[in-house]
């Protein structure tokens, strides 16, 4: 008996927690989905084992288990990646889904089943569905059974007719899986993009788009009866209730430090041929708004943001102070520590003029130490005023003493992870881009790991004109440095296009702590104008949402999981 597991896909309801994982990998009782399934297996004396990877192919190895890869994973599904391992289907073999979690007794059901095409069938299903409400019975891929044989199968059924719900696990015998590979065969080579069953395409086809074929083609599909035992893991929700916890995993300081640098010079290791990718950066005030910038995602398309802000304006006015160097490291530290705690992301930190060299130093050395990966300091003379304020002075530091500074930071560093960024004032301070370059080279003969060039114009022409000099700046230095901007003001162009012109990495420096200030004023308003909260309603998340947002969720996840002393034994929630 083999085993192949289908582990292609990119999980892409499970949100931010698949944005750097596969679906298999994720821990359900303290174990990965797919370790519970390797176990019962091995258990079961089943050794030859096979995975179909896809997304996120290299964080799944396991020795003794072979690997195919789908390299079309986002273009196909469940019956294609299933094919990519075809040179497997020539024994009995029990193909299963890799994001369903099962009892031992399922697989020792399916192993005595008889049958070329036996597919296990859970007759107690509609039980799945109390209180799940992300996953909604139509995604169910329902049976019809009729006598002793499945008449009908598939997502697209009525749930009048529904005997049962296909739970992703079914087991071929040598001569099923020869008419399987047969019939694909002649599918593929007769209508490959025509509509296949209930899919758009052969190649977009589920596992039982193929046993509605089959039966069509009057084979014997046998229903391999379960009642309960197993759970499907689709989305936070599916996750929560399997014992899965739902807030990110923590991270070493060394770990998060590194991740900067790292994601700079995408897998190169030196700065000389350096592979750019678009790093967007959002700011955050607090651990609250740190865990919403760290869990919003676009799913299909795996972008989130790349690394949290610390601005000196938002975490001041937070505490509803203004952003002139008052507030003092210390209370951004304090900010950072409370960060750091929720989110796995990079940090990188405001550090204003960075204060006098010996000031500088404690920064970079308190910053190093907690994990921050990145500090920046802007060159104004001390105490600044925020850059974007249209009356202040904005003072510019001599570039020498500024590349003392500098000078003293990288020195004070322990580890090559940690970045010191110069965030060049000219365009702030009314200069052209003549004296910004002049600086950008002191700066970065001074040391400097990044070069950040700020501007308060409505347009980007300022901060394009630079970065066009820093270009060939940088190629005359012998030297790449990644460039960095805050479009705050010039807020029309895209972080894509800011990317084509040279920028690494794209800070929204205000906009949470902004949109926050709206929804408060908003809320407060309606408030008093209706007498009740009802009337707020559609402006608030529940207080479920929040406690899953804050880990609350997962206390009582971990307090059920750890009572049993099986922590890593699935066991279905009764
Ligand atoms: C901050 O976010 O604190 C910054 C950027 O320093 S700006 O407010 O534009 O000066
Ligand atoms: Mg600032």
């Amino acid at each position: 008996m083999k085993a192949i597991i289908i582990a292609a896909g990119m999980g892409t309801r499970l949100l931010h927690l698949t944005k750097d994982m596969p679906k298999c990998k994720l821990k359900v009782h303290g174990k990965p989905l797919i370790e519970h399934t390797l176990d019962i297996f091995k258990e079961l004396g089943i050794t030859d084992i096979s995975v179909v990877k896809g997304f996120l192919k290299e964080q799944i190895s396991y020795p003794d288990v072979k690997s195919y890869y789908n390299d079309q994973y986002q273009d196909n599904n469940i019956l294609t990646s299933l094919m990519y391992a075809r040179e497997e289907l020539n024994d009995e073999v029990i193909v299963v889904y890799s994001d369903i979690i099962f009892q031992k007794s399922v697989v020792e059901k399916l192993m005595e089943a008889q049958g070329n095409f036996c597919a296990v069938v859970d007759s107690e299903w509609r039980k799945n569905y109390l209180g799940r409400t992300l996953h909604p019975v139509s995604q169910a891929e329902k049976v019809l059974v009729e006598g002793q044989a499945i008449r009908r199968i598939g997502k697209h059924l009525p749930e009048e007719e529904t005997s049962g719900e296909f739970i992703g696990m079914a087991k071929f015998s040598p001569e099923g899986c020869r008419i399987l590979k047969q019939v694909y065969d002649e599918l593929l080579a007769r209508t490959p993009e025509q509509r296949f069953q209930h899919a758009p395409s052969l190649k977009k086809a589920y596992l039982t788009d193929m046993f509605q074929e089959l039966v069509e083609r009057g084979h014997h599909a046998v229903p391999v009866f379960i009642r309960g035992g197993w759970q499907e893991i689709d989305t936070l929700e599916d996750l929560k209730r399997a014992g899965g916890e739902i807030t990110s995993a923590r991270i070493t300081p060394e770990n998060r430090r590194r991740l900067l640098r790292q994601s700079l010079y995408a897998g190169v290791s030196t700065e000389r041929t350096t592979e750019r990718k678009i790093l967007r950066a959002i700011e955050a005030h607090n651990g609250i708004s740190a865990i919403v910038a760290s869990t919003s995602i676009l799913p299909d398309k795996k972008i989130g943001f790349d690394a949290l802000w610390i601005s000196s304006l938002t975490e001041s006015a937070a505490k509803g102070q203004p952003d002139i160097e008052v507030m003092g490291f210390d209370s951004r530290l304090r900010t950072v520590s409370e960060i750091l705690e929720v989110t796995n992301l990079p940090i990188i930190i405001d550090g204003d003029t960075g204060g006098d060299p010996n000031a500088f130093e404690y920064l970079v050395r308190r910053a190093e130490a907690l994990g921050v990966s990145a500090v920046v300091i802007e060159d104004k003379v001390y105490p600044k005023r925020n850059s974007l304020d249209l009356e202040s002075a904005q003072i510019q530091e001599k570039p020498e003493l500024f590349a003392q500074k500098i000078r003293r930071g990288k020195h004070a560093q322990l580890t090559s992870d940690f970045m010191i960024i110069a965030r060049i004032e000219s365009f702030i301070a009314g200069k052209g881009v003549d004296d910004a370059l002049f600086r950008a080279k002191v700066y970065l003969e001074a040391g400097v790991d990044g070069i950040l060039i700020h501007s308060k114009s409505a347009y980007p022409d300022e901060v394009l004109s630079f970065a066009r000099h820093y270009r060939t700046l940088t190629e005359q230095l012998e030297m790449q440095r990644p460039l960095i901007c805050v479009p705050t003001t010039y807020h029309d162009v895209t972080d894509e296009e800011l990317y084509r012109e040279g920028f690494s990495i794209i800070i929204y420096a205000n906009h949470l702590l902004r949109s926050a200030v709206n929804a408060m004023k908003k809320t407060c308003e309606l408030i008093l104008q209706h007498g009740k909260g009802s009337a707020v309603s559609p402006l608030c998340c529940s207080v479920s949402e929040v406690f899953d947002l804050v880990g609350f969720s997962d206390i009582k996840t971990k307090e059920r999981v750890f009572q049993s002393p099986e922590v890593g034994k699935w066991a279905p929630k009764i």
